[in-house]
């Protein structure tokens, strides 16, 4: 069984727009990356004294589960030097998030989807609405597009192509 999952990469330490293309590279031993946005340039939301980060988002195809696609993509966050030590949603290498995983919903300790804060940052919504507008959250019951035209004003996210 083949499930179709979101995911939001974001980067804002070194060569960033690498770091994404090395990671999306790194996803296909997950499954079949079958969609890729724009990168966007993205102001930096909730601890907001660091670099802008660079955002897109992925579509997967996978046969994995939750729990083993999240150890797939920390395994990768790791290999890719990720220090988890350090200001918690501060400047990172490359992250990783599941966004939405079909129509699946878990609420475990380690792990929560749909992405418990998507629906309030434009730096999600906006790359995912460029792949897949009509993608459903299964708990608000809203698409991505309906998400993202709810959303304030002000932050700053701007398009640029994949590089
Ligand atoms: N990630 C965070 C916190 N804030 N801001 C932007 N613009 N992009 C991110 O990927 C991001 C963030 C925690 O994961
Ligand atoms: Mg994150
Ligand atoms: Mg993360």
């Amino acid at each position: 069984m083949h499930t179709l999952v979101y995911l939001s990469l974001g980067s804002n330490v070194g060569d960033r727009a690498g770091n994404l293309k090395t990671a999306i590279h790194q996803l296909e031993a997950l499954g079949k990356v079958s969609e890729i946005s724009s990168f966007y340039e993205t102001e930096p939301m909730e601890f907001t004294a660091q670099p802008w980060f660079l955002n897109c988002a992925v579509a997967l195809e996978t046969g994995a589960t939750p729990q083993q696609l999240l150890a797939g993509i920390l395994a990768i966050e790791k290999k890719m030097g990720r220090q988890r030590d350090g200001q918690q949603k501060g400047p990172r290498i490359l992250d990783i998030d599941i966004v939405l995983f079909g129509d699946v919903v878990v609420a475990t300790d380690g792990l929560t989807i749909p992405h418990q804060a998507m629906h309030q940052r434009r730096f999600v919504l906006e790359p995912l609405v460029e792949i897949a507008p009509e993608a459903y959250h299964p708990v608000l019951k809203r698409t991505v597009r309906e998400l993202r035209d709810a959303l304030p004003a002000g932050q700053a996210v701007r398009g640029i192509g994949q590089e």
